[in-house]
């Protein structure tokens, strides 16, 4: 990505033979941050589960950013294109909501 290209006669240098390499813009997308917030009443069970099933992380790995978030108060989930991120979010607030725990999860742009 963003690697100089030449091609014709697309150079800035009015034919004077001098190669100018120009760069065609590709920007990446941006990436956004999913954050879990920490609240006193969401079960650990329940938030490990979350991090499972919406996250696909193993139970060491949930448990373990579910104890970050416990203590810290707030953690990163993982880093995605903003359609992937904003599906996260809809999917464990939704599962949150249905099983009448007080849950966040928002997201951020990196
Ligand atoms: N603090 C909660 C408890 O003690 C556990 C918890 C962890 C809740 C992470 C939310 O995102 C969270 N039961």
């Amino acid at each position: 990505m963003a690697r100089p290209t030449v091609s014709q006669d697309k150079d800035d240098d009015a034919d004077t033979g001098i190669a100018v390499q120009t760069r065609p813009k590709t920007k990446r997308p941006p990436l956004y941050k999913v954050l879990l917030l920490n609240d006193d009443y969401t079960p650990m069970e329940f938030v490990v589960h979350v991090l499972e099933r919406f996250f696909g992380l193993n139970h060491a790995q949930a448990f373990e950013i579910m104890l970050t978030v416990h203590k810290k108060g707030i953690a990163v989930v993982g880093v995605f294109s903003h359609e992937i991120a904003e599906t996260k979010v809809a999917q464990v607030m939704d599962f949150a909501r249905r099983h009448q725990h007080p849950l966040q999860c928002t997201m951020e742009k990196e």
